[in-house]
């Protein structure tokens, strides 16, 4: 019998270079494993059933590579995707591993680094439509500070700005049609960074010269290290038109930023998310985020690679499941009805101010209703824990 979790390309399941490739290095201790060549990354990926791989510029070409070198690794790069039926479909820019971004990339008060960053970021985005990308990640990872001393935040968020402008106006003129997916993170490697949620860039999109180019790119690690809920962010970005790209990946809150396996940590989370992502039909890439425990060989991060894209299609069913059982469904038809005359909000007319105005409501009655919400989340433990 087929496994019916086997990943395929319909699910556009992708991980970066640097996720497969991480070698397990930490603040206290080095790598644990050699190098991961990009093409045997690309290789180990097509096997594990991943349908696309994403890279930093820097993944693939070294900083200080000489321009002939760089065309030599990026058509060796091209070669072993088509060999291996695999596409790019996100690339972004590190703007974060140089010391010459110790102090930020976009926001850093050395108008010279700043300029450094939107050079290199076009050079990336050059890259990355060379690749075949449509979208383009930014992740300000360096954004940030330790001690406020260091400027005012309101000027990062200009400057900011006037990068974000800048890149984009990059992509007209040079006919890219790249969309840039904007990945807030609250800390780590900085004390603060700015645009510390997902909800931070959905209010920054708007201000910007070419909205519509900009969404938001969230990833659950980063929200639960806030302690927030990754599902609540990701909704907003959606019902606001702008999730463009999302990174799955898991975490502990209040922890270190852990990049654990998709679903590993936080299993109801990730079901919510999964749940939520497959009934709207979100159809971009699903990125996994995260890399292996510093404890596994590359056989241990090909165990990790297929669990990403394993849990994942389990909580789809596992969802699926949700959205059929009939008591789950009855309680679910029933939420919010009941014979009621109350006058809807709607949109603001005369009539319907009049008629709220003049409604009488049993205030007491509604308070005492129960809700239960104790029987369809046992319920939804019950799906989820394989017990119905
Ligand atoms: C992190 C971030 C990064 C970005 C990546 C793409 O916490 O290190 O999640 O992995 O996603 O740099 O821009
Ligand atoms: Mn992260
Ligand atoms: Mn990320």
């Amino acid at each position: 019998m087929p496994d019916p979790f086997a990943p395929r390309p319909e699910h556009k399941f992708s991980f970066g270079l640097w996720t497969v490739g991480n070698r397990g290095r930490d603040p206290f201790g080095d790598a644990v494993r050699e190098p991961l060549p990009p093409e045997d990354a690309v290789a180990m990926l097509s096997e594990a059933g991943a349908w696309g791989v994403n890279l930093h510029d820097n993944d693939l070409v070294p900083i200080d590579a000489s321009p002939s070198e760089r065309d030599r690794i990026v058509a060796g790069f091209r070669r072993a995707c088509e060999r291996h039926g695999m596409v790019v479909p996100m690339a972004t820019v590190n703007l974060f591993f140089d010391p010459v971004f110790r102090d930020g990339a976009f926001t850093a008060n050395d108008p010279r680094v700043r300029a450094y960053a939107v050079q290199k970021t076009m050079r990336a985005m050059d890259l990355a439509v060379e690749l075949g990308a449509r979208i383009f990640v930014l992740w300000g990872g360096r954004e940030g500070t330790e001690t406020d001393a260091c400027r005012r935040p309101d000027d990062a968020i200009k400057r900011l700005r006037e990068a974000v402008n800048f890149l984009c106006e990059y992509s007209v003129d040079r006919r890219y049609g790249l969309r840039f997916a904007l990945e807030a993170k609250p800390n780590e490697p900085r004390g603060d960074i700015y645009m510390a949620t997902t909800a931070a860039y959905l209010a920054f999109i708007p201000t910007l010269d070419h909205p519509e180019m900009v969404g938001v790119n969230p990833e659950v690690a980063h929200e639960q290290m806030a302690g927030l809920n990754v599902l609540h962010a990701v909704a907003q970005a959606w019902e606001a038109g702008k999730l463009f790209h999302i990174d799955l990946n898991d975490q502990f809150p209040g922890r270190y930023d852990q990049d654990f396996r998709f679903g590993s940590a936080n299993v109801k989370s990730a079901f919510w998310l999964v749940k939520f992502l497959e009934e709207v039909g979100y159809d971009g890439p699903r990125h996994f985020d995260a890399h292996a425990y510093r404890t596994e060989d590359y056989g241990g991060v090909c165990d990790f690679a297929r669990g990403c894209m394993r849990t994942y299609l389990v909580l789809a069913e596992r969802a699926r499941r949700w959205r059929e059982d009939r008591e789950i469904q009855t309680l679910v038809a029933s939420l919010g009805d009941g014979d009621h005359d109350a006058p809807a909000v709607s949109a603001y007319s005369p009539q319907r101010r009049d008629a709220l105005l003049g409604a009488a409501f049993d205030r007491a009655a509604l308070a005492r209703r129960g809700l239960g919400y104790e029987r369809l989340d046992q319920l939804t433990m019950d799906v989820l824990l394989g017990a119905r």
